[in-house]
């Protein structure tokens, strides 16, 4: 058992927050593993209620001037009034997640003595396993999300023959918590079956089940599993697979929604013919190659072993490390995590990861369980390219284009302006309007142009031409959007109206405002993605007027400022916040992801977002996961490895449930990304043009190895280092290529053939 890759319990898991996460990108299992029932919650990405709407709303543009206004006459209580009328959408919610439905084994028997057990998920394997002895009988649950085969299988096992005894049903709605032995509950729960419109058996070993998600225009999933018995007799009852005494059983399930194609029941069916003509050996290995060809990319290890906790459960191990402090197996576990759990939700032709990646259980799901755009769904992405897994950036960057025609219409519709735009949420059809009505959120523009800049960072790693020249339209639309609706406010051009995400500030007059015109964090986006889509145009050789007047606009954009505490200016005017310690930091987009500010580059800006930071922690910031994972990324970038790893240590202490899936709370996947991903920008980077070995080295990593991590301009980087200082690094480029590299006072010039490799 390797501690940086296994999360194990002694248990099974009490609630969902204790159960272990499977997937293949589309299709999640949370495993709770009971001895008596076993529960398999399930989800599919593109299972949400309801349809596409058009929620623009029709009274937008005719408003838009006299909101303007008032914003301009410092009248903002009024104008927040008319926003919340007049821009949000209509209705005011878009479409939400739902769970796919839960996987029951409920086995034979009586209640005795359980020992020896164990419930494991194997980073390194991909695979979740249920082990323990009951009556000198040792079982075994297997369970892999197979992405090559688009199945979830369950192997069972037991050490003596023909002791399996179960019936396995597929349901939709709540789960239900009851895990004594089936035949003790007369009385099953409300919404056992419920949100189902055909549930039953095919064949002879085969459950197939099916539901029109609620809201019209919605998908309609279909979900089957089928088992294969070794000994004993397989049969179905009703909506039951019946398993007697059989010595070994493997279960397929797989589903699929009409979001994809018209009728995907055959699709669904097929995959499980073709997974039953294989033996578990044979989908076992197509899954570990396919896995480990992304997890095996990149590799870590903190030489120091403070780990007397490693041979926990995840929960003690937790709290030992909440008591003493130290567990560097356990950094190295939560790194691994975020690659794991990204190579588990997000692969190519599946959704982005949402909220919750893909893992939900509720039918109303917090936040809906969509993507947030204003931090969140991008943070998901911020170990994409880093860690060397590249493809899983795709989903979110294909879903760009599913909010193309949409944002046209919203920009158009509302706005008066061409190009198209996201306001700070979007859901499965792309929905581009404004999601609740939320004055510190809902009015802000800025969506797609920063999920844009995701596009030019999988360019910028990959030196793809070809993926540039398909995609470079939709960024300069998204800055064709921006162009037409800055005003002019004196010296500069002005977003107007907007916000920042998602803070308050203090009038002079004393009155709380939140919609207001040229936030600090819509100039910063505003910058990198003209300047992204010069330099694409540049690339492609495709300049033209439009690529000019990015450049005579950028000249209005008003400069990142510091203001009265020393800090980055966070609204255009030097206002009080009204929570200085707010979760949002998004006056530091320039520093990350940014590239505006840097510690060599603008040292006075760096110096102001180091108060920033402080100040925002001072006044407790970092509460939530996302946050304190954005707050790692940050100190990173200022090179205060110290400052991030402590970071780290506090989403550790505060912000991670029992599976070590981040807590906002309640769970939500972002700060698991943003951790991995601050990690990955502690040890390298390079977003200056140069790659910076170890920038931000925190003194108790003394020594270590990391390999396979990526810097842009197409290099795979690995590092050794030993006392604090680098021994060894090696550069691989994927092009024939000329860079600087650097490792504290120590620079390099570096001029590679492609598929070369200099050792440093
Ligand atoms: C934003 C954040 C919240 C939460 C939600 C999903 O609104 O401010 O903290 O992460 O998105």
């Amino acid at each position: 058992m390797n501690s940086n890759s296994t999360i194990f319990f002694n248990k099974p898991a009490k609630d969902w927050n204790e159960a272990l996460p499977v997937g293949n990108g589309r299709l999640g299992g949370m495993v709770f593993g009971n001895p008596y029932t076993e529960l398999i919650q399930l989800n599919e990405d593109s299972v949400w209620y309801g349809g596409p709407v058009d929620r623009n709303n029709r009274s937008a543009l005719e408003n838009l001037p006299k909101i303007r206004q008032l914003i301009f006459d410092g009248k903002i209580q009024e104008a927040q009034d008319l926003c919340a009328f007049a821009l949000s959408g209509t209705p005011e919610e878009q479409r939400h997640y739902e769970p796919l439905g839960n996987l029951y084994l409920l086995f034979d028997g009586d209640e005795a003595e359980i020992t020896d057990y164990r419930r494991s998920l194997n980073l390194e394997d991909a695979a979740a396993e249920v082990c323990f002895t009951k009556a000198e009988i040792t079982y075994r649950r297997e369970v892999i999300a197979s992405y090559p085969d688009g199945v979830m299988a369950v192997r069972l096992t037991a050490d003596c023959p023909g002791q399996l005894s179960f019936h396995a049903q597929i349901t939709r709605g709540n789960p239900t918590w009851d895990y004594t032995p089936y035949r003790k509950q007369t009385f099953r729960h409300p919404n056992y079956n419920s949100y189902v419109d055909r549930c039953e058996a095919i064949g002879g070993d085969t459950l197939f089940l099916t539901a029109q998600c609620g809201g019209k225009g919605a998908v309609e999933l279909f979900c089957a599993v089928t088992a294969v018995a070794e000994g004993g007799e397989l049969s179905t009852i009703g909506n039951n697979i019946v398993v007697n005494h059989a010595d070994g059983v493997i279960l397929l399930l797989t589903a699929d929604t009409t979001f994809r194609e018209a009728d995907p029941s055959k699709t669904v069916l097929d995959r499980l013919v073709k997974a039953k003509a294989m033996t578990w050996e044979e989908l076992y290995r197509r899954h570990l190659e396919d896995y480990h060809s992304l997890y095996n990319r990149v590799k870590l290890e903190l030489a120091e072993d403070f780990c007397r906790n490693a041979g926990l459960p995840a929960p003690e191990r937790l709290e030992a490390f909440r008591a003493n402090g130290q567990d560097n197996r356990l950094i190295e576990l939560m790194f691994n995590y975020g690659r794991y759990l990204l190579i588990a939700s997000s692969r190519p032709d599946s959704l982005p990861a949402n909220l919750q990646g893909i893992w939900n259980m509720d039918m109303t799901p917090i936040w809906g369980s969509k993507f947030t755009i204003n931090i969140n769904a991008q943070m998901n992405y911020w170990p994409a390219e880093t860690c060397n897994l590249s493809e899983c950036h795709l989903p979110l960057i294909d879903h760009i284009e599913r909010m193309r025609e949409n944002g046209r219409k919203t920009a158009k519709g509302m706005y008066n302006c061409g190009g198209f735009m996201a306001h700070h949420n979007t859901d499965i059809w792309g929905d581009t309007a404004p999601q609740d009505v939320c004055l510190s959120a809902s009015y802000w523009v800025m969506g797609a142009a920063w999920l844009c800049l995701h596009i030019w960072e999988h360019y910028r790693f990959t030196l793809d031409t070809e993926f540039l020249r398909e995609r470079y339209g939709t960024m300069a639309e998204a800055a064709a959007f921006l162009l037409d609706y800055l005003v002019e406010d004196g010296e500069w051009l002005v977003t107007c109206p907007t916000l920042s995400p998602e803070n308050e500030y203090r009038l002079p007059n004393g009155e709380k405002g939140v919609i207001c015109k040229g936030a600090s964090m819509d100039n910063q986006i505003i910058r990198e993605l003209f300047t992204a889509c010069i330099q694409a145009a540049d690339i492609l050789e495709m300049r033209d007027s439009f690529t000019s007047r990015l450049e005579e606009t950028l000249t209005r954009i008003a400069p990142v400022s510091i203001g009265r505490h020393g800090q980055i200016m966070e609204w255009n005017e030097d206002y009080e916040e009204i929570d200085p310690g707010h979760r949002h930091i998004s006056q530091l987009f320039a520093l990350h992801p940014g590239t505006q500010i840097s510690v060599s580059g603008t040292p006075e800006l760096a110096q102001a977002a180091r108060t920033t930071i402080e100040r925002r922690l001072s006044h407790g910031g970092g509460h939530t996961g996302w946050s304190r994972a954005w707050i790692i990324n940050m100190w990173a970038r200022l090179q205060d490895g110290d400052k991030a790893l402590f970071n780290i240590g506090e989403l550790l202490k505060h912000s991670v449930l029992p599976n070590l899936f981040d807590n906002h709370p309640p769970f939500q996947i972002d700060g698991n990304f943003g951790c991995t991903a601050g990690i990955a920008e502690m040890l390298v980077q390079s977003h200056e043009g140069r790659i910076v070995l170890l920038p931000a080295l925190p003194k108790d990593w003394k020594s270590g190895k990391v390999s396979g991590l990526r810097a842009r301009g197409g290099f795979t980087v690995s590092i050794e280092w030993e006392s604090g200082a680098m021994t060894k690094a090696e550069i691989t480029a994927d092009q024939d290529a000329e860079i600087l590299a650097e490792a504290g006072t120590r620079i390099w010039q570096l001029k590679l053939a492609a598929g070369q490799t200099c050792v440093l």
